[in-house]
């Protein structure tokens, strides 16, 4: 039996074997009918794509793409794929986000990197300035500050019309994990020290 599946509407993903490449895929999506899927476009990036996110950060009805790669750099492509902006930042990027962190309207993007540069995350505007960074690595239950952010999520969790980032970190090698709750500018606003992996 056939199964009726989802309209994809814009996916981006990175492939495993055009692994600096950025496809963009639209079609339905069922085990039977991946061969349908439309290559809309891609586009090569600098090194491996490790983290994608796809949102309308301006609302003008064009999503835009930001992109995380291994060579510590964040991409902003438009709705053709072209390059926006790209910028460096301390080491490999392991996600990417958008959040509308100061609650004008327009969403930021949000990075965040591994325990190289100690699991930083980072905000740029929609131009590519830098907004703020904060250092999710710290000592705790373990006596260095290796960690590396995992998973960033974004709500407005305390209900004043700015977006929280919600940053989860766990150390490099060991159990240690963190999440933190970041506010406007990057305040820490609340967080939860985990002592096994998460
Ligand atoms: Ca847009
Ligand atoms: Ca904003
Ligand atoms: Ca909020
Ligand atoms: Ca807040």
């Amino acid at each position: 039996m056939k199964k009726t599946g989802n309209i994809l509407r814009t996916v981006a993903i990175s492939t495993a074997i055009a692994l600096a490449f950025l496809v963009v895929i639209s079609g339905p999506v069922s085990a039977e009918y991946v061969a349908d899927l439309t290559v809309l476009w891609s586009s090569g990036l600098s090194d491996n794509v490790n983290a994608v996110f796809v949102a309308d950060l301006d609302n003008n009805g064009q999503k835009e793409v930001i992109a995380g790669t291994r060579d510590n750099k964040v991409f902003l492509l438009d709705s053709n794929g072209n390059t926006k902006w790209s910028k460096t930042v301390g080491s490999a990027v392991t996600q990417v986000y958008a959040a509308d962190t100061d609650g004008d309207g327009i969403k930021e993007v949000i990075a965040g990197t591994d325990y190289n540069d100690l699991g930083k995350v980072y905000a740029f505007d929609t131009n590519g300035n830098l907004q703020w960074t904060f250092q999710t690595g710290a000592k705790h239950y373990w006596p260095d500050n290796k960690l590396n952010v995992r998973v960033i999520i974004a709500g407005d969790v305390d209900n004043d019309a700015k977006e929280e980032v919600v940053v989860g970190s766990t150390h490099y090698y060991w159990f240690p994990s963190r999440i933190c709750v970041l506010g406007e500018n990057g305040i820490l606003e609340g967080e939860y020290w985990n002592p096994g992996y998460m």
